[in-house]
């Protein structure tokens, strides 16, 4: 029992996940790029945690990240509509209903993450992961999907 709990212990000290891990952190820099193109969420996940980490030194009227989360097929008109909402919306549309799970908008130094319901993801279903600054999404896109 005192081993078990030792181990235990050591496993969290090391942050070694014991299961699938449930959540992933995504860095954003002052050229407009992530540092991934492909998140796959672990199918026995119950909630899935994006965390957001802005790398550079600008800020986020300027250069600012988010991560959003839609269907590829949405992701283009949700850009669009993302891009009028403005900076106070975090370039989302209130109460849009495309969006699976957003960030906020953060700058350089900056983190933030967002979790959500692993039961949005359907298999077989493309997911997009994208930041909706005006101008970003076209180059800081991603595949984000439900593994099998
Ligand atoms: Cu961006």
């Amino acid at each position: 029992m005192f081993a078990k709990l030792a181990f235990t212990a050591i496993l969290g000290l090391a942050s070694v996940p014991a299961f699938a891990a449930c959540d992933v952190t995504i860095e954003g820099n002052d050229s407009m790029q992530f540092n991934t193109k492909s998140i796959v969420v672990d199918k026995t996940c119950k909630e899935f945690t994006i965390n957001l980490k802005h790398t550079g030194k600008l800020p986020k009227a300027a250069m600012g990240h988010n991560v959003v989360i839609s269907k590829k097929s949405d992701e283009s008109a949700v850009a669009t509509d993302g891009m009028k909402a403005g900076l106070d919306n975090n370039y989302v549309k209130a109460g849009d209903e495309r969006v699976i799970a957003h960030t906020d908008v953060v700058g350089g130094g900056e983190s933030t993450s967002v979790t959500f319901d692993v039961s949005k993801l359907a298999a077989g279903e493309d997911y997009a992961f994208f930041c909706s600054f005006p101008g970003h999404w076209s180059i800081m896109t991603g595949k984000i999907e439900l593994g099998s």
